[in-house]
């Protein structure tokens, strides 16, 4: 089984995090998932408007995710690969190069973002409605 790995908060789920889920999960047959805890967004200088188990609830109902895991420090993503068996690491291509380190364990790409939509956008948008 071919696993794969991605990172983020996933707040007001949109059409790009579902691109992303998406084409990630073409990489292999079983996608985890690892979604920011609420205190992880706030040293991410995030805040999200749902908490980590609604996010978590909500991505788990998502056809390409086959498994959700908390994301604590931004140290953990080598011992996360290592322990889940991961195979290929995928981020959007905000984050081109910066985990690279990961190359030594396990496969890792980067995929472009869906443009014009962002959890910061929806919220701005939200609030001149
Ligand atoms: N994304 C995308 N297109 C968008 C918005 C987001 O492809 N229009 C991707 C991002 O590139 C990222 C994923 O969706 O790969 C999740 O995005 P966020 O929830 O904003 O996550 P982020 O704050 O980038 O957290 O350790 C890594 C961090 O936890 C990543």
């Amino acid at each position: 089984m071919k696993k794969v790995i991605t990172y983020g908060t996933f707040d007001l789920l949109h059409t790009g995090h579902i691109n992303i889920l998406r084409r990630a999960k073409e990489y292999g047959d079983y996608l985890i998932v690892a979604i920011s805890s609420d205190e992880f967004n706030a040293l991410k200088g995030k805040k999200a408007y749902y908490t980590f188990e609604q996010r978590k609830a909500i991505l788990e109902a998502v056809r390409y995710v086959d498994e959700v895991i908390p994301e604590h420090t931004w140290e953990q993503k080598v011992e996360d690969v290592q322990k889940h068996g991961v195979d290929v690491f995928v981020m959007g291509d905000d984050w081109e190069g910066k985990f690279d380190f990961l190359k030594e364990y396990c496969e890792v790409v980067y995929l472009p973002r869906t443009v014009g939509i962002s959890t910061t956008k929806i919220k701005k948008d939200l609030n001149q409605a």
